[in-house]
């Protein structure tokens, strides 16, 4: 029975990577740049987005989201009141998407009109690192009302994905955080060969240097 289950999981896996890597040749074809933006829940996802999108958008690009939750539409509507163009994409009950979720999402945006789309994972430090979805980069996001033990707690997530975002260091104090811990855990694991950028969606702070990491 043990064998089967994992050889079905192999195969959800192999299967999810088939459907990215169709993603990833259609958002060439359209020459879009992707970003997956995954992490912890409230980390502040749906504030960088926002953010970093007017900051893009001054720039003349054109920048498109995905909106990814388990269920409703508050994030597409911060997003949209924002001025952001959204797709709104439900999970049911899964706590990631997958590259066939993004696929149909995909078939739904005029993408000869977008030059940037951000792709806002559901809020989960775990199961979205098992499943590309087909975009250029992946971005973790925590921040640091969650503690100084992320990286330590769940080094996966940061070593499927190529930068790192640790946000609100604007009440860094106040819940008695030092980002220079999470820094350094991050080095260690990484091996100083990934970035990782000090935020506060608030407060405008690290927004210019994400972008530069981005290469946008
Ligand atoms: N102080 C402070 N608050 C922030 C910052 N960024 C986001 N917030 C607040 O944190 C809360 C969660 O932010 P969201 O952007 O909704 O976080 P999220 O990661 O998208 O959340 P989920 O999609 O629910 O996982 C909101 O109340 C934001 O206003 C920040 O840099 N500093
Ligand atoms: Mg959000």
């Amino acid at each position: 029975m043990h064998n089967v289950t994992v050889g079905m999981e192999f195969d959800v896996l192999k299967e999810n990577n088939n459907i990215a890597n169709e993603n990833y040749e259609m958002l060439k074809d359209h020459k879009v740049v992707a970003i997956d933006f995954m992490g912890s829940i409230g980390a502040g996802k749906t504030a960088l987005i926002i953010k970093l999108a007017e900051k893009l958008r001054a720039k003349g690009l054109r920048v498109h989201a995905i909106a990814g939750d388990v269920t409703g539409a508050d994030d597409m509507t911060r997003m949209v009141d924002s001025g952001l163009t959204t797709t709104n994409c439900n999970t049911g009950k899964e706590c990631h998407l997958d590259a066939n979720m993004v696929h149909r999402c995909l078939h739904g945006i005029d993408l000869d009109s977008v030059d940037v789309l951000f792709i806002e994972n559901v809020g989960n430090l775990v199961c979205p690192a098992d499943f590309p979805l087909g975009t250029d980069m992946r971005v973790v996001v925590i921040s640091t009302t969650e503690g100084d033990d992320m990286v330590r707690k769940h080094p996966d997530i940061f070593i499927h994905s190529d930068l790192a975002i640790l946000n609100k260091v604007d009440i860094a104090d106040a819940v008695d955080v030092d980002p220079q811990i999470i820094v350094n855990d991050y080095r260690k694991l990484t091996g100083g060969r990934k970035d990782i950028v000090l935020c506060s969606a608030k407060k405008g702070i690290g927004l210019d240097e994400v972008i530069s990491c981005l290469g946008l």
